[in-house]
């Protein structure tokens, strides 16, 4: 198994998100990433690898993320910066948005104040931004493309082992932790690559939103998530069991949440169906965006998987005989993650 991780994920390391009313220090921290490579230290299931300097990174960017949102990314933090220079000290989070209501806000006057700019791209206040936060993304987006790319020369499975995470992500808007979308790159390679048909299975405890809306008038890539209820479940405003798709891509999209406090036997039998309607769909590759933040010791979510189970989560997906890309995504458990991360890859196998 190749793996290709991100030897600049560090430079990304938010201090605090906004959380109820109060700052938290950020749950999504370079900590987590050092724990699944010590792991795999100590359990060497696949083989470490830097993604190649060579492959066509920003055009594989603009398959997935408008050229504008994309833009902002890469000047956000000086844009942050300018706007004063004490900002220099302090992460930027958006605290202002052109809320989607009828005649409450207007959209179409770009706003040239940065934090106005910085709402119109994010959807949260939980998702720092600092001076390295854009090169440690691309080199995650590197990762996935290699994994991508390794691939479709052969390789049965690989992992781009990246953070910060993608699954968020859309085509023009970051959040929950996300900025650029690994999965979606991973699958718009394959399809981009020749393959006519290439399943995104995202088994994170949150939805994922921004993979959904990238591909949700597609057919050519079927999107499924098992994830908390939005009713009570961040990121609440998608991840319904009627979102289907829409257009050419209605049927192409399924959504499988389950209630808060779910164990893993109910999450076992709902990924069986995921895995039926993947291979219903007979495609010529998967994309998993993998999230640990299933366990059952997660800080901010809610279901109650154990280690153990993530051995037969591995074995579950390989059932599928499918060629897999790994995307990592949550787990918040930090002393945990690691193990969790591994057994997943182990159970996978090759
Ligand atoms: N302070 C991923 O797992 N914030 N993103 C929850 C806790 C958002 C999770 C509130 C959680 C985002 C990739
Ligand atoms: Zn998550």
């Amino acid at each position: 198994m190749k793996i290709f991780h991100n030897a600049r994920h560090a430079e990304h390391a938010g201090r605090q998100e906004m959380f109820r009313g109060r700052m938290v220090d950020c749950h999504e921290s370079p900590a987590r990433l050092q724990h699944v490579l010590d792991e795999l230290a100590r359990r060497p299931v696949g083989e470490l690898l830097r993604p190649p300097a060579d492959l066509p990174l920003d055009a594989a960017l603009r398959k997935v993320h408008s050229p504008e949102y994309l833009q902002f990314l890469a000047g956000a933090w000086d844009g942050w910066v300018a706007m004063d220079p004490a900002n220099a000290t302090r992460d930027a989070l958006a605290s202002v948005w052109p809320l989607a209501q009828p005649h409450a806000f207007r959209t179409d006057k770009p706003p040239q104040n940065f934090a106005a700019r910085l709402g119109q791209y994010a959807f949260d206040s939980g998702t720092p931004l600092m001076a390295g936060s854009w090169a440690a993304a691309r080199e995650g987006a590197a990762c996935a493309l290699a994994a991508a790319h390794a691939l479709l020369g052969g390789e049965r499975v690989t992992m781009a082992l990246t953070r910060p995470p993608g699954h968020h992500a859309g085509p023009a808007f970051m959040g929950g932790y996300c900025f650029i979308n690994n999965g979606a790159v991973a699958a718009q390679t394959l399809r981009d690559g020749g393959l006519q048909r290439v399943a995104v299975l995202d088994v994170d405890y949150h939805h994922g939103n921004g993979t959904q809306t990238i591909f949700y008038d597609r057919s050519d890539v079927l999107t499924v998530s098992i994830h908390g209820d939005p009713r009570t479940e961040y990121p609440f405003f998608l991840g319904h069991a009627d979102e289907r798709g829409a257009g050419a891509g209605e049927g192409f999209n399924l959504n499988l949440p389950l209630p808060r406090g779910t164990g893993f036997e109910a999450w076992f039998s709902t990924l069986q169906r995921a895995l039926q309607a993947v291979s219903d769909f007979a495609p010529q590759a998967l994309v998993v965006p993998l999230g640990l933040d299933t366990f059952e010791g997660d800080p901010i979510s809610g279901f109650t998987l154990r280690s153990a189970d993530y051995l037969q989560v591995g074995r579950a997906l390989a059932s599928l005989d499918l060629p897999t890309v790994i995307t990592m995504e949550g787990g918040y458990a930090v002393a945990e993650v690691g193990v969790n991360a591994v057994n997943v890859l182990e159970g996978l196998g090759t």
